[in-house]
């Protein structure tokens, strides 16, 4: 009999074809299985003791759910992605994909990428996530290694994503184009993992990829991990018939339909487990079938969290009932009566990994507090010394003496104390205090790398690096509908890049309800430019997980109204995925839509405030026209950052000029542009007023009132030449007019000007914000003209703070 199974590897499990296999094997195999699922257990209880004597902040641990975890870690490849939520750390051992020790730098928030790879301390504990680029940028090879997307604490708020990624694999072995790129995919044979809790079910976002991933036919392989509750409320307030599995049959696949294979199983149940994952991911992964795998039975022997406990609401006869139906002695209890294992050997393997469990942990706080002490001992002296030189030198001494006798020290502690001695002594020159200042200063800079650098993955492929490139014009340039435009340098770029793809509602059979896209999907194929349902979040979802797998997709948003409908995707999962893997992570997907003024309450919208307040870590782009969209597009798919492009709904069909290298020029990101040069306002606009503003400034000027209007193109970044501080060094006047509501994205150019920008001290008159008014705008040509910005409102303005600097010279209007 021979061994088709890699050899058994001490840390991580191994998959088993039991009729190849004679028994010792086996054997060794389950044992293994179980001394890392015990040592999860430990780590969970460990955890937890951590947490409760303050050495941690929070912890939420996988314990009841590790004997599942193993199963699903037998099926999973080279090759693979999980998307899950903060129960998964047994199948994270048992792939090898995270370590004990990594486990507890995390729970410590131990902030060093060697020391928690997934998110650089960044994140709350089991939030789990590997390393898919390096500091320069560059993709792993995805195919050799076992990928994890970066966890989220928000239950459910996975889910798009993971229909994303699944959906790679569907591109990937349907389009011939694509087999080349083999770091990222072999042919499509990769799995997509995702792992959900039952009460997390009863998200839309659950439901929304759940019907998406049936209708795509994507090897997407859903776990449930069912424990009856979801933290006190229990399946009876969540799930209709308390079942997921019960309820979801209709998604099942007949003959001649598509659809998923369903499996529900016991979570304590070692050996259905094993067999349920194999079957299950065998049809995923050869067929593309998606596949639902309901666990059932498991149970939180800990409770949810370190947040209370459960002995709260669940019954006794609940709580015994959890005791005997725990997973790990239901499989010990196995191991024995077949003869796999004696009691007396169970209870020396587990003894080991206690031990082993301890150890780990020991190492992994012995490291943070090792260096942190380090920097205490440093800034204690550094403080000390100057009570040496000080009139204040017992206050000083103190706050040295309380600092070195911090129990647990972190480095706010040292931070904190330090600028507190900087405080006390601001009315003294010392010649000690050069020395604490510089040494803050460069604590400070590591902290900042620490703790607040990497809202963008900032390498050198950054769209900000993106050489600038000017469109050309032959002399019989043809002026065209602006939407001709974009579908010129839509049609370059597929063809330039076979990565490129687009999808959204609409935008496949007849190229986007503007026709941007038209004629392209005939040219190059559905796979590439797609329709997609009526499901904004996991449009967004499904651009992520492609952009994580090497590809470019550009996912379409109708119209900006219904972008509130991904704003969970973009906030909570795009946006902060550079930022919360410490770079480690990216999704460079290009998120299109078009807004402002047409007609009615969900199709006039601007709401760039509600954009810019959630999205920071996506460049949001506003081009005023066509062409300054394409530039962008242009620009975006060159580099490997997220963006929004938000095209001006009313500018489809107003002419713009062809340029001859559609698909080539670029429009750099945070580059301004003077539209027009005045000396008395600055006028800063964006998008759809913009085109107001430039007429009313026509006006303005017939009146002597000359204005300077500059377009940001970008609002993030903003302005990163400064072009809006220079301008008021001319005018000292600065109006902001956009069609958001008040105090919403006006609010935001005004603080980088006047703040970042220092523009404040250049003003001689109140800064002023014209923008929308604060309810939706009415359906109709009056309801705009009474709700958002007219000609006549920018002109009035404008003629106002003129009067107010100079009623002689300008006498009110009315
Ligand atoms: C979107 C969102 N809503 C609420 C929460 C708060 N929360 C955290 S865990 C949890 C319960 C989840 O239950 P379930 O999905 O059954 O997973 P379990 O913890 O039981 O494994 C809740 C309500 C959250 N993290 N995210
Ligand atoms: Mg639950």
């Amino acid at each position: 009999m021979k061994l088709n199974m890699p050899q058994t590897n001490i840390n991580t499990t191994s998959g088993f074809d039991a009729a190849e296999l004679n028994f010792e094997d086996f054997k060794k195999i389950v044992i293994n299985d179980y001394r890392i699922g015990f040592e999860s257990r430990q780590a969970a209880l460990l955890g937890r003791r951590e947490v409760l004597t303050g050495k941690a902040k929070f912890g939420i641990f996988g314990d009841g759910k590790e004997v599942a975890q193993l199963a699903m870690a037998k099926a999973f490849k080279p090759g693979d992605w999980r998307a899950g939520y903060y129960r998964d750390q047994t199948f994270m051992f048992a792939t090898g994909m995270s370590t004990l020790k990594e486990f507890f730098a995390q729970l410590y928030a131990h902030p060093d990428i060697e020391k928690d790879p997934a998110s650089g301390g960044r994140q709350m504990n089991c939030h789990y996530a590997t390393r898919f680029i390096d500091s320069d940028g560059n993709w792993v090879n995805q195919a050799d290694t076992m990928n994890c997307a970066s966890d989220i604490s928000t239950t459910g708020g996975h889910m798009p994503r993971l229909l994303g990624l699944a959906y790679a694999s569907k591109l990937y072995r349907q389009n011939p184009e694509l087999h080349y790129l083999r770091q990222f995919s072999v042919t499509g044979n990769e799995v997509a993992f995702g792992t959900i809790g039952n009460g997390s079910t009863s998200e839309g976002l659950f439901m929304e990829a759940f019907n998406a991933a049936g209708v795509l036919q994507v090897p997407m392989a859903i776990s449930v991990w069912d424990d009856a509750y979801a933290i006190s409320v229990p399946a009876r307030l969540q799930t209709t018939k308390e079942d997921i599995s019960e309820i979801l049959k209709g998604f099942q696949r007949e003959d001649g339909t598509n659809g998923y294979e369903i499996f529900k199983v016991r979570g304590w149940d070692y050996v259905a487990l094993c067999e349920t994952y194999s079957k299950a991911i065998e049809v995923c992964r050869t067929q593309h079938v998606p596949v639902l795998i309901h666990v059932t039975e498991m149970t939180q022997p800990q409770g949810h969290s370190t947040s209370g406990s459960h002995e709260r609401y669940k019954s006794k006869e609940r709580l015994a009932w959890e005791t005997e139906h725990d997973c790990l002695l239901q499989m010990r209890n196995w191991m024995v009566s077949s003869a796999i294992a004696t009691e007396q050997e169970l209870d020396a393997l587990e003894e080991q990994a206690k031990k082993h469990v301890r150890d780990c942990q020991r190492e992994a706080w012995n490291e943070l507090a090792g260096e942190i002490k380090g920097e205490l001992n440093e800034a204690a002296e550094l403080i000390e010394d100057l009570a040496q030189q000080s009139v204040s030198y017992e206050k000083l001494q103190e706050v040295a003496a309380e600092l070195k006798a911090c129990v647990d020290p972190g480095r706010r502690d040292i931070v904190a104390a330090v600028r507190k001695a900087l405080r006390i002594t601001v009315k003294e020159t010392l010649n000690a205090k050069q020395g604490l200042i510089s040494w803050m200063n460069y604590e400070n800079e590591k902290n900042a790398e620490r703790f607040n650098s990497r809202l963008f993955t900032n390498t050198r492929f950054s769209p900000l690096n993106v050489p600038v490139n000017a469109p050309r014009y032959n002399p019989q340039a043809k002026m065209v509908d602006g939407r001709e435009v974009l579908n010129a340098c839509f049609d370059a770029n597929f063809g330039r890049d076979k990565t490129i793809v687009a999808f959204g509602e609409d935008v496949g059979n007849i190229g986007d309800v503007n026709q941007g896209f038209a004629g392209l999907q005939a040219k190059y194929g559905d796979l590439r430019i797609t329709d997609t349902g009526i499901r904004e979040a996991t449009i967004i979802g499904q651009g992520m997980g492609l952009a994580m797998r090497g590809l470019r997709p550009i996912a379409e948003i109708q119209y900006l109204d219904y972008l509130l409908y991904a704003m969970t995707v973009l906030s909570d999962d795009l946006a902060s995925l550079s930022y919360r893997t410490h770079g480690g992570q990216k999704a460079p997907l290009i998120i299109r839509t078009r807004g402002h003024r047409l007609e009615g309450i969900w199709h006039s919208g601007s709401p760039m405030g509600m954009i810019l307040n959630s999205m920071r870590g996506i460049h949001v782009c506003v081009p005023r026209n066509m062409t300054q969209a394409a530039g962008m597009y242009n620009t975006l798919l060159r580099g490997d950052e997220p963006a929004i492009v938000i095209e001006s709904l009313n500018g489809y069909r107003l002419k713009e000029k062809l340029p001859d290298n559609p698909g080539e020029f670029t429009v750099p990101l945070g580059k301004a542009e003077i539209m027009r040069s005045g000396t008395d306002i600055t006028v800063v606009s964006y998008g759809s007023t913009l085109r107001i503003v430039l007429e009313a400034a026509e006006e303005l000027e017939q009146m002597g009132i000359s204005i300077e209007v500059i377009d940001p193109q970008t609002l993030y970044p903003f302005d990163r030449e400064k072009l809006c501080v220079a301008s008021l060094h001319k005018t000292s006047k600065l109006l902001i007019v956009d069609e958001d509501i008040p105090g919403g994205g006006s609010a935001y150019i005004l603080q980088k000007i006047l703040e970042q920008q220092n523009g404040y001290y250049q003003l001689d008159a109140q800064p002023r914000t014209l923008s929308a008014k604060e309810h939706r705008p009415p359906y109709g040509s009056d309801g705009d003209y009474f709700s958002k910005p007219s000609l006549d409102d920018v002109i009035e303005v404008a003629y106002q703070m003129m009067n107010e600097a100079n009623p002689e010279k300008y006498p009110a209007i009315y």
